[in-house]
């Protein structure tokens, strides 16, 4: 059953009819699909647009040119550094992955200062942040109906303490958006509990009422949906925490298992729980093992030299997004590679590149470790955000329950060295001319207005900055609204033997930030693009002396 026929029961069920995850579904796509869902968003339309082996490349590539990302893409997009906090057992015991037996009285964060976790962030330029409110151990930090394996079973705060509260009411004081990793994988629930019970799915009401639920009484909206008994467990958390520290802006669905053996794995209800975040969290992307947000293939915050936010993928289990290539391809959207994923691929889909990486080596606090340089920190930054890529740098809590002096002070080190990488715009304001539509706009400074390319694989943009200007850094950034589609492109400089390539470079994206090997010094600056899906859309032309 599709999920947008799905049906919700309870109070709102008439006005959440309308909701399908499956946007890309839409009119646009459905003549090619043939399987058009008329309650498709609109704003929707292009997020995903089925292929077939029968579509010739030229096809495929025009399929390509024609996919766009959701509203709540775009938002996320923008936000471009997050940050990652993992804390719970782990940070007590050193290990980096539980084993679902760890005593809760372990959990002892005797200093938790989450307005100092805020305070850093903010100062680092983080916009938002996802806490481990449950890793693969199964311990979760706030005190969930549905297990004792939690925070109420440590004698910390003498069972009382709620760290997804306090992480969430510091970070909203702070101005940043909050976020949830929830771990698939359960080891305490496959040990003591439903984990890969063989449970058959079956419709369950969630959220499933406990003995002595306080919610019992109250107007609850509820909502019938197919899982198994892990699926429902997995369910039921996901609504307190959605409805109870929401609103919540990023549902971080990890890929591994822990270690739980390979034979045990449960077949998750993806569809349930993505149809549940949906609705309790519409502006939540879903990362990694979800439809929005793509794992870039890499723990070392690493985006490929051309990353491309439009991949050919396919729909695994019950409607988990998967990779049509393998996730470490090298290129994941090239023509070659559209056409070399056609085997398998089942639609092109706006699935943009997430770059995980941790400041220390281990993704929890070990306190013989030490964080990365601001010098590694900014080529990572360099080679995520500068690669059409948002940035999520994970910053683990120590067991005072605080984040490490150290860690602190690189943060915001960074930040500054991040600025002076790219201080005043030089473009800003110049004399652009150019074929195609409003040159101008590529150097008014506002991301949502672009310079349009006259034509597919044409155009050039020609900046005068009244004098000559020396740049060692250039930004470039398509609108992405109008999707990804330049393939190719060059930078030049005019200088006394005429016009000379800066730059030469294959996608741009979101951003794509280019550090020259040497100075250049010049009045007038072009862009050429070489190669592109459709008219390239050029919202951000930049020029930068950098002060490092
Ligand atoms: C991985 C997990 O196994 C690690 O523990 C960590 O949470 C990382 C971000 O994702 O898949």
């Amino acid at each position: 059953m599709s999920l947008s026929r799905r049906l919700f029961v309870g109070a709102v069920a008439a006005s959440s009819t309308s909701y399908a995850l499956t946007a890309g579904a839409g009119p646009a796509n459905a003549a090619s699909a043939g399987t058009a869902s008329a309650s498709a968003a609109p704003a929707e339309a292009y997020y995903r647009i089925p292929i077939s082996t029968a579509d010739t490349p030229e096809q495929l590539v025009a399929k390509a040119a024609r996919v766009r990302p959701t509203e709540r893409q775009i938002t996320w997009q923008r936000l471009e550094k997050t940050a990652f906090l993992h804390f719970g057992v782990n940070t007590f015991t050193g290990l980096e992955w539980g084993t679902g037996d760890e005593d809760p009285k372990v959990f002892q964060p005797v200093g938790l200062d989450t307005d100092q976790w805020a305070r850093a962030l903010r100062d680092g330029g983080f916009k938002l942040a996802i806490l481990t409110v449950k890793h693969h151990d199964g311990f979760v930090l706030y005190p969930s109906r549905y297990t004792r394996h939690s925070v109420v079973s440590s004698s910390w705060q003498d069972g009382r303490g709620d760290v997804l509260r306090s992480f969430a009411d510091s970070m909203r004081r702070h101005g940043i958006k909050v976020g949830v990793y929830v771990s698939p994988a359960d080891e305490n629930q496959y040990l003591h509990g439903v984990y890969a019970n063989g449970s058959a799915r079956t419709t369950h009401t969630v959220p499933t009422l406990t003995e002595g639920d306080d919610r019992a009484g109250e107007h609850l909206r509820t909502f019938e949906l197919q899982a198994t008994d892990y699926g429902a467990y997995m369910l039921n958390q996901l609504h307190e925490v959605l409805t109870e520290y929401g609103p919540i802006d990023e549902v971080w669905f990890d890929g591994a298992q822990g270690r739980i053996p390979p034979d045990k794995v449960e077949r998750y209800d993806w569809d349930s729980w993505y149809q549940l975040v949906r609705t309790l969290a519409p502006d939540a992307t879903i990362a990694v093992s979800g439809p929005d947000v793509r794992w870039v293939g890499n723990e070392g915050g690493l985006a490929r030299e051309d990353e491309w936010s439009v991949v050919p993928v396919q729909e695994k289990d019950y409607g988990r997004t998967d990779y049509a290539l393998h996730y470490e391809a090298a290129d994941q959207g090239s023509r070659a590679a559209l056409v070399g994923a056609q085997p398998l691929a089942q639609y092109l889909q706006w699935w943009p590149a997430e770059c995980d990486v941790s400041i220390r080596p281990g993704w929890f606090f070990h306190a013989d470790q030490q964080p990365k340089t601001v010098e590694q920190l900014t080529d990572i930054w360099f080679r995520s955000v500068g690669r059409n890529a948002v940035l999520l740098l994970n910053i683990p809590p120590n067991q005072q329950g605080r984040l490490p002096d150290a860690d602190v002070a690189v943060l915001r080190e960074f930040r500054e060295r991040t600025a002076r990488e790219l201080p005043d715009d030089l473009a800003r304001g110049s004399r652009a001319s150019g074929d195609g539509h409003r040159p101008v706009r590529a150097v008014d400074g506002d991301p949502d207005t672009a310079w349009a390319a006259p034509a597919p694989s044409k155009g050039t943009l020609t900046l005068d900055l009244g004098r000559e200007q020396s740049v060692d850094r250039i930004r470039l950034a398509e609108d992405i609204r109008r999707g990804q589609q330049v393939e190719s492109a060059v930078v030049e400089a005019r200088t006394a033997e005429g016009w000379q390539q800066v730059a030469a470079i294959g996608t741009i994206g979101a951003s794509r930030i280019l550090a020259l090997p040497t100075m250049v010094t010049a009045r007038q600056w072009r862009l050429r693009i070489v190669a592109s899906r459709e008219a390239a859309s050029i919202a951000a032309f930049e020029l930068h002396r950098s002060r490092v």
